[in-house]
């Protein structure tokens, strides 16, 4: 008989205690850039956006969870799309998109990430279903009809493609929970799979533990999709710690989790090799609409990253609540990756 007791010990999460922000991370002073006022639709919180480019103009699609923010109360989630022409204002859409049912047993889909790979656009999803999260792969031309690619079999979140064929193959990270694997604890870790057409997957490979982000304790996964630079795929994860010390801190009555958003560089040619992953957060909840009256405050979720003229724009969900942009520039970024 196996003895697990020894793994449970060093699965069981530490305190890890106060954490800062990075000083390369410059937020945007227009933050939040987008909350539940800005929505022409019943909407009580707008946060984790997917965002790309296309022909010059800023797409969002955003998750929208609608009911009212001053009573807090939430009635379902749907996924609203909003333009741009500076990456900063955003015109949003009269409707919510209207993303189809993609199975028997569907209850929602949330958490869109974006990308356009060879000019076709795509986009990645979780679903809840009636027998696990699944997470899928969408392509559209113009967020009017969707034909769905691929779904994953539960539990699966956090699909972020990359944005070019590497050695010939499509190239995803994502973010599986195998609770069973990991003795009922929620412990977590970041994997990438490959393809030759987006809709088969395979070749799957542990990329990054959570034990090696000495800012989590308990789980990590994608993130933003991986950005090509000279030096290798730059990839904004998020990365969660525990502290049952934290009590009431949003709307529910507990809620003891911190999302920050982390940094790593992955090799060009090879992305399951990582060349280095910074070893203190990015991103730490600090700024009032991230740490106070929120959902669930203290956290940054991020989920979209630009590359225009050396400056990464990351877009993030700031407590569950609202949409907000930081900026760095790019040899910072990898600087901080191969620091140490
Ligand atoms: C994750 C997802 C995200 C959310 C985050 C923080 O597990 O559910 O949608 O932003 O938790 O609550």
């Amino acid at each position: 008989m196996m003895d697990f007791s020894g793994i449970r010990k060093f699965f069981e999460p530490k305190p890890i205690g106060a954490l800062r922000s990075q000083e390369v991370v410059r937020r945007h002073p227009s933050n939040p850039i987008l909350t539940y006022k800005d929505i022409p639709y019943s909407s009580a919180l707008v946060f984790n956006p997917g965002v790309c480019k296309v022909k010059d103009r800023y797409v969002m699609v955003f998750r929208n969870d609608f009911g009212s923010f001053q009573e807090k109360t939430l009635e379902g989630t749907n996924l609203g799309l909003a333009y741009s022409t500076d990456g900063v204002s955003w015109n949003v859409e009269p409707a919510p998109l209207d993303f189809p049912p993609v199975v028997d047993d569907f209850l929602r889909v949330y958490d869109p990430r974006l990308s356009v790979i060879d000019g076709k656009i795509y986009m990645t999803f979780a679903i809840d279903t009636w027998h696990g999260i699944r997470a899928g792969i969408a392509t559209t031309e113009d967020f009017e009809g969707f034909e769905i690619l691929h779904l994953s079999t539960p539990d699966n979140r956090n699909i972020v493609l990359f944005p070019e064929k590497v050695k010939g193959l499509y190239a995803r990270l994502e973010r599986p929970f195998p609770v069973y694997g990991r003795l009922g604890l929620e412990r977590f870790d970041m994997w990438i799979s490959f393809s030759p057409d987006l809709r088969y997957w395979g070749d799957s490979q542990l990329l990054l533990g959570v034990e090696d982000v000495p800012f989590a304790n308990i789980k990590i996964g994608p993130g933003a999709p991986p950005v090509k630079t000279d030096k290798g795929w730059l990839v904004i994860f998020h990365a969660v710690d525990i502290d049952p010390s934290r009590g009431k801190n949003g709307w529910e009555e507990t809620w003891t989790k911190r999302y920050t958003a982390g940094v790593m560089l992955l090799d060009l040619k090879d992305p399951t090799k990582v060349l280095g992953v910074c070893k203190e957060p990015l991103i730490v909840p600090e700024e009032t609409y991230e740490i106070s009256n929120g959902f669930r405050n203290n956290v940054v979720f991020p989920t979209a990253a630009l590359l225009e003229d050396g400056e990464l724009k990351i877009y993030y969900g700031a407590a569950d609540t609202v949409i907000c942009l930081a900026t760095a520039k790019v040899e910072d970024l990898i600087s901080l990756c191969l620091r140490s």
